[in-house]
């Protein structure tokens, strides 16, 4: 259009140096126009099954990050932010999305890490939300979710691509679709470091309705965290097997998958207790579903 528009003006031009001058901007639009590539207007391969990573992911790691230091844990110490985020994106801009390893993460680590005060760790297999929300209103434990680490990119999605700089938004490996996957291997390094900090008394929840085995042995919890519990600083493991509020009661204290991970922990020379349907927790699942039975507060005098 713009094209067509000069040359309108430069045929109505007049004088000589006037058509001279038409005839440089025009040779200049065609040279630009043939030397510029077009503009893709077709959308990024979705090369994986999975979504892509979170939109804003720097903005939403970087405002964490001040977040957690300034209001969630002061006590975390003084850490470089922009740094954080250079070393997280460092491990998997511009790599194959299934080839992110553990070690990757070390540096990251290195630069989140931070105390975990005693008594406070909670480790947790299939009862996320609870243990989530129990942590929260008690304000005495710090899952791997509340430190530093977790905080980041706790609900967070993402991973690179060999052909891009920077993260993937267009679509990412799913947790199964390969084992070194960015989120995967995250979780596992990051639940690592965690576990080998814990001192004190340990809580660990577990899903007494699972009918995958509460102790499931391909969990992260089962492969990763109990193994890295050091004895010299676990004074007692708690173990809490906690049904669904309408049941099944599959798994307890003493029996199954449950009594395979008391034996590992008696084996490893750690004390531990072990209670079905702490009272508390439960209340806490009570709190939106009073009617049910399980929810008798037995507010009798
Ligand atoms: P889980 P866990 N497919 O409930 N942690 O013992 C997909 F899509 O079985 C924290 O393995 O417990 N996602 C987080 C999966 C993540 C699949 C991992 C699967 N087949 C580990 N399996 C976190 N905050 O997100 C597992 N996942 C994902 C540490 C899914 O996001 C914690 O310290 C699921 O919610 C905790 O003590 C999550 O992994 C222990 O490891 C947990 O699966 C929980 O790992």
């Amino acid at each position: 259009m713009f094209f067509l528009i000069s040359l309108h003006f430069c045929r109505k031009g007049k004088s000589r140096n006037d058509a001279t001058m038409c005839d440089l901007v025009l040779l200049g639009l065609v040279a630009i126009s043939l030397t510029k590539p077009p503009v893709a207007t077709v959308a990024p391969k979705k090369e994986w099954g999975g979504h892509g990573s979170s939109i804003n992911l720097k903005e939403i790691m970087i405002g964490r990050c001040f977040d957690y230091l300034e209001n969630v844990n002061p006590s975390a110490g003084v850490k470089d932010c922009a740094k954080i985020w250079e070393e997280f994106l460092k491990v998997f801009s511009g790599k194959d999305p299934c080839s992110i390893k553990e070690q990757d993460y070390n540096n990251f680590l290195r630069l989140v890490e931070h105390d975990i005060p005693v008594n406070q760790s909670i480790f947790w297999s299939q009862t996320r939300e609870i243990t989530s929300k129990f942590s929260e209103i008690t304000a005495s434990f710090m899952p791997l979710e509340s430190t530093l680490s977790g905080y980041l990119v706790n609900d967070l999605n993402w991973c690179g691509s060999r052909s891009i700089k920077g993260p993937n938004f267009v679509s990412c490996p799913s947790w199964n679709d390969c084992e070194n996957n960015a989120a995967r291997s995250f979780w596992r390094s990051a639940s690592k470091l965690y576990a080998s900090k814990a001192q004190g008394v340990v809580t660990v929840m577990l899903n007494g309705s699972s009918t995958a085995n509460a102790f499931r042995d391909t969990s992260i919890f089962a492969e990763i965290e109990v193994g890295n519990l050091d004895k010299a600083k676990v004074t007692l493991v708690r173990l809490w097997i906690i049904d669904n509020l309408m049941g099944p009661d599959i798994e307890s204290c003493g029996r199954g998958s449950v009594g395979k991970l008391e034996l590992i922990l008696m084996e490893k020379g750690i004390k531990y207790i072990c209670e079905d349907n702490y009272r508390p927790v439960q209340i806490l699942l009570c709190v939106n579903k009073v009617d049910f039975p399980t929810c008798n507060l037995d507010l009798a005098p």
